[in-house]
């Protein structure tokens, strides 16, 4: 199956800036779910996974997922060490036969007052993307995502291209912002950590991806997947 042109362009994209603008280091995956394929029941699913980490990220994931031969998925997570006031930067792209039916980006709140540092709020009002057609509505899990998230079902290329070009932006100045950030008191990297576990328990609850990995790879492995390579909660 050929991959969506628009996952194709936001994987390169994700790369390109993450290898311009960080100190990657690599990050240790389970040795056995780099890339795995799994048939079970339903179609069959490929993942990719390209892990890394940093001296202000404890890991930098992006994972391309194929199921049968018309879903296709970008999932991208950054998930900062707690001793910074980092939001985490997330992304989704779920496209199936041509069509992409959820785009979402945010850079979620990891303070406890669930606010983000002004710097952020600051550039990401400048940044503010005209409107698109078909707004989503976040699903009641979707409660850590910032008031600056952006989830939408693209019309068509042009919105599509708004969507990278943004996503683009926001992790630009996020890897901006994450150089410049200076360690936080262990007192306030305590809230930190618990506040990313929130967000971590939450996206848990994505009953929309568990399905589509369980029907491939059964529940024990969903569970261990989900929790151990797509939202692992912090170390404290
Ligand atoms: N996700 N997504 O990442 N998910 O991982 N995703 C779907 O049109 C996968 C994240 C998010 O409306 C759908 O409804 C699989 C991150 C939200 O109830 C499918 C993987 C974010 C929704 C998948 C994956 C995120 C959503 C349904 C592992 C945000 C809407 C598509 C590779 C930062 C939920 C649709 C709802 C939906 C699947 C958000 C099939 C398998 C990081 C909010």
């Amino acid at each position: 199956m050929i991959q969506h042109p628009l996952i194709a362009q936001l994987s390169e994209v994700i790369r390109q800036i993450w290898e311009g603008s960080l100190p990657l280091q690599p990050y240790p995956l389970p040795a056995d779910l780099g890339y795995v394929e799994g048939h079970l029941e339903g179609e069959r699913v490929r993942i990719h996974n390209l892990c890394y980490q940093t001296p202000h990220f404890r890991k930098l994931h992006l994972e391309l997922a194929q199921v049968g031969d018309n879903l296709d998925i970008l999932h991208c997570v950054m998930f900062p060490r707690t001793c910074y006031d980092l939001p985490v930067f997330g992304t989704d792209i779920v496209a199936g036969r041509g069509q992409v039916s959820a785009a979402i980006v945010d850079l979620s709140p990891t303070r406890v007052d669930h606010s983000l540092p002004s710097a952020y709020v600051r550039d990401l009002t400048a940044l503010t993307p005209d409107p698109f057609q078909q707004p989503r509505p976040l699903p009641p899990w979707g409660d850590i995502f910032s008031e600056f998230c952006l989830f939408v079902r693209p019309v068509d290329e042009l919105e599509q291209q708004r969507f990278v070009d943004y996503v683009g932006q926001i992790l630009k100045l996020h890897c901006q912002h994450a150089l410049a950030s200076q360690p936080l008191s262990p007192a306030l990297a305590q809230q930190h950590q618990s506040q990313q576990s929130y967000y971590c328990r939450q996206q848990q609850q994505n009953d929309k991806t568990r399905r589509v990995l369980e029907r491939a790879f059964g529940n024990t492995w969903t569970e261990r997947y989900m929790t151990t390579v797509l939202f692992d909660l912090p170390q404290t």
